[in-house]
């Protein structure tokens, strides 16, 4: 599978990070790195996902930015030509998801760029970079995480505020419209994050619908079939 990494820049820590963190990134600046399989879902992105329970770490990617992503995918990316060394891993600070929740992050080309960094329960630690980016409009696991998280603020420990954002319509699909994933939700009867064998489901069908169906509303290639917009830019 060919993914693209988004990187989403830190405007505010929230007050957790903020004390683990400020003060040893050395001036450079901070992003969170998602991975997606849907780089022409950007627009829709409402929020970013992290895993309470997973251990992330800010990584020096040169003098002037760092990322926060799990171990592994860091050391990944000392592979991929990214940083000074290859295969040399310099983690500034490691941190738990849990702390993550609340910062607030800048998500290039979504249409509400200020988004908050939010919990999801299904988020693996071995896959991408831990870091999901969140686009409800599209991903069924990403609507029904919010509107978990919607339905029971004070229970997943976030300020509602920080979930406010309501899906935004990226792609139409000839069978769902111009919200794919809750249709899919909806049709598929998922009623928590916790139905995982449903979601993995619902995901295949949004995929598929989506990717080979699905025309964009929005940006650049308005208008064109997503197929389209994906061979002409593999990234973001
Ligand atoms: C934005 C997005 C928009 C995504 C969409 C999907 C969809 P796959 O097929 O299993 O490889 N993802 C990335 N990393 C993780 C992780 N560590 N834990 C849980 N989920 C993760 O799926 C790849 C997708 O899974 C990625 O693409 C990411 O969500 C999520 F409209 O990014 B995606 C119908 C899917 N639509």
């Amino acid at each position: 599978t060919e993914y693209t990494g988004i990187k989403m820049e830190v405007v505010k820590w929230s007050p957790e990070a903020s004390a683990e963190i400020e003060g040893k990134v050395g001036g450079r600046k901070v992003f969170l790195v998602a991975a997606t399989l849907r780089p022409e879902t950007m627009y829709g992105q409402t929020n970013c996902f992290v895993g309470t329970a997973i251990k992330y770490g800010v990584y020096a990617i040169n003098d002037e930015e760092a990322f926060v992503c799990t171990y592994r995918s860091a050391r990944n990316m000392t592979f991929q030509g990214i940083t000074a060394v290859r295969g040399q891993v310099q983690e500034l600070v490691s941190i738990d998801g849990a702390k993550l929740v609340g910062t607030k992050i800048r998500a290039p080309f979504a249409i509400n760029p200020e988004v908050y960094v939010l919990p999801m329960e299904n988020v693996l630690a071995t896959k991408g970079t831990g870091v999901v980016t969140s686009v409800p409009s599209d991903s069924p696991d990403d609507f029904q995480t919010t509107t978990d998280l919607r339905k029971k603020p004070e229970f997943y420990k976030i300020d509602a505020a920080w979930v406010a954002i309501d899906p935004v319509p990226v792609i139409s699909t000839p069978t769902y419209g111009e919200m794919t994933a809750p249709a899919v939700v909806k049709q598929l009867k998922i009623q928590s994050q916790k139905d995982t064998k449903q979601l993995a489901e619902a995901k295949e069908i949004a995929y598929k619908e989506g990717f080979y169906n699905g025309t964009m509303l929005v940006g650049e290639f308005k208008g064109l079939p997503c197929k389209k917009r994906n061979r002409k830019s593999a990234h973001g």
